[in-house]
């Protein structure tokens, strides 16, 4: 399945008229305000953010799945997805793979079809939270934490693979997430599960390539629920800096206890240099794994600002950020569901862009605290739409991709290939 892109022109052009005045009143508005629109839409289309392959399906629930039909139960017919997603909206160009719900058979092979759908291949994700069939050794207890060196061993080993199929996909980064810890007081030792979690990590990195990153992510809890060996930020960045150079923090929004300060975090490990990038969903209590900007818009907005900053200037030393959504999906069509995600960052890249930093330094300065909060908000209470839909339109992509999605029955025609039964794999 592919987009006709001859479709997607045509559905433009009947939206063209309405969509032609929200965008001239918006551009006339932030030109008054100083802004460069084409150099807007340059930056909100160059913004890319890498597709996860286990995002494709029906996703993560320890109670009932209800799948919708269609989904993709290859490699090859995830890439296809993704390349569907990357038609309609300008924000996606690329798989962010995990093995080994999804190791290639062939990898030069898998990597030829991708080129040719325009993918490519953005980090490799490992996996030691789950035993696979024929495992030799087992992560019930943990894998890079682990008390027994034959399975911090087998682990290391596993993300040794992954660098290495990686290799032949073009990849250039490696994401470790860590699920060790216990789930009982008194279960393990904090210290000998951290310092065996370094050691792994150091037999890693020394099989990483020089062109590689290696990322770690932190969250508080689940899969155990007393501790994580990577439970925040702090350990995150302490084991990034003890291991190496090229290893650095990932920040996952569903990783935090209620009410954390995401943007501040952000800003701290960005201050050390050691932002990797971002997994992007959303949450209402923990790590729910909802599209990106349903529940939180404004706290995604603040931690663009946070990123923008960043991004704009040259006063913090960090290397290039890697954006992926991380998310699943029960309850809406995956696709629709990241198409709505892809748009969700766009906006808020768009808004943390035409705030007003200059103004905002002014009043912080002063100390005008009522004043740096209408600078804040003016910016996040823009509507911005027809902005990020005029990059898309540039692009040759759909002004509106959810719209252009259903009037092409992009599912329909993927149930007509696939079938109502085909599963993805993943979580
Ligand atoms: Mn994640």
């Amino acid at each position: 399945m592919r987009i006709d892109k001859n479709q997607v022109a045509e559905l433009n052009a009947k939206a063209a008229d309405g969509h032609t005045n929200d965008f001239n009143y918006i551009a006339d508005k932030l030109t008054a305000k100083g802004h460069d629109v084409d150099s807007l839409l340059e930056k909100i289309g160059s913004l890319k953010i890498a597709t996860p392959s286990w995002a494709l399906g029906t996703g993560a629930t320890r109670f009932g799945r209800f799948p919708g039909g269609g989904e993709p139960a290859t490699i090859e017919q995830k890439i296809e997805d993704i390349s569907v997603l990357a038609d309609l909206s300008n924000q996606t160009d690329s798989v962010s793979l995990h093995i080994p719900w999804d190791i290639p058979s062939d990898p030069a092979a898998l990597r030829e079809f991708a080129d040719n759908c325009g993918i490519r291949f953005d980090a490799m994700n490992s996996n030691t939270f789950q035993d696979q069939s024929g495992a030799t050794e087992s992560y019930k207890f943990g894998s890079l934490c682990h008390s027994d060196a034959n399975v911090r061993k087998y682990a290391v080993d596993h993300n040794i693979e992954c660098i290495e199929i990686g290799k032949e996909l073009g990849s250039n980064v490696l994401t470790v997430w860590l699920a060790d810890g216990s789930t009982f007081p008194g279960q393990a030792n904090f210290m000998k599960q951290f310092d065996n979690t370094l050691d792994s990590l150091k037999a890693i990195y020394a099989a990483l390539p020089e062109d590689w990153m290696m990322f770690t992510e932190h969250k508080p809890f689940e899969p155990n629920f007393y501790s994580s060996v990577v439970n925040d930020w702090g350990s995150s960045l302490s084991l990034a800096q003890k291991t190496g150079e090229r290893c650095l923090c990932l920040v996952d929004l569903g990783h935090h206890l209620p009410n954390t300060n995401i943007e501040q975090v952000v800003s701290r490990v960005l201050a050390e240099g050691r932002l990797g990038g971002f997994h992007f969903n959303d949450s209402k209590y923990a790590d729910d794994d909802l599209t990106v900007g349903c529940m939180k818009p404004y706290q995604l907005y603040l931690i663009f600002l946070e990123l923008v900053d960043f991004m704009e200037g040259d006063h913090i030393k960090n290397p290039d950020l890697a954006f992926m959504i991380d998310a699943s999906h029960n309850f809406k069509d995956p696709l629709e569901d990241l198409l709505q995600s892809l748009e969700a960052i766009a906006l808020s890249y768009a808004q943390a862009l035409v705030m007003d930093r200059d103004a905002l330094t002014l009043a912080q300065d002063a100390n005008d605290v009522a004043l740096t909060q209408e600078i804040v908000q003016c910016a996040y209470r823009a509507d911005l739409r027809a902005l990020v839909a005029e990059s898309r339109r540039r692009a040759g992509k759909a002004l509106s991709p959810i719209q252009a999605y259903r009037e092409i029955k992009v599912r329909e025609q993927l149930i007509g290939e696939r079938g109502m039964d085909s599963q993805s794999s993943g979580l």
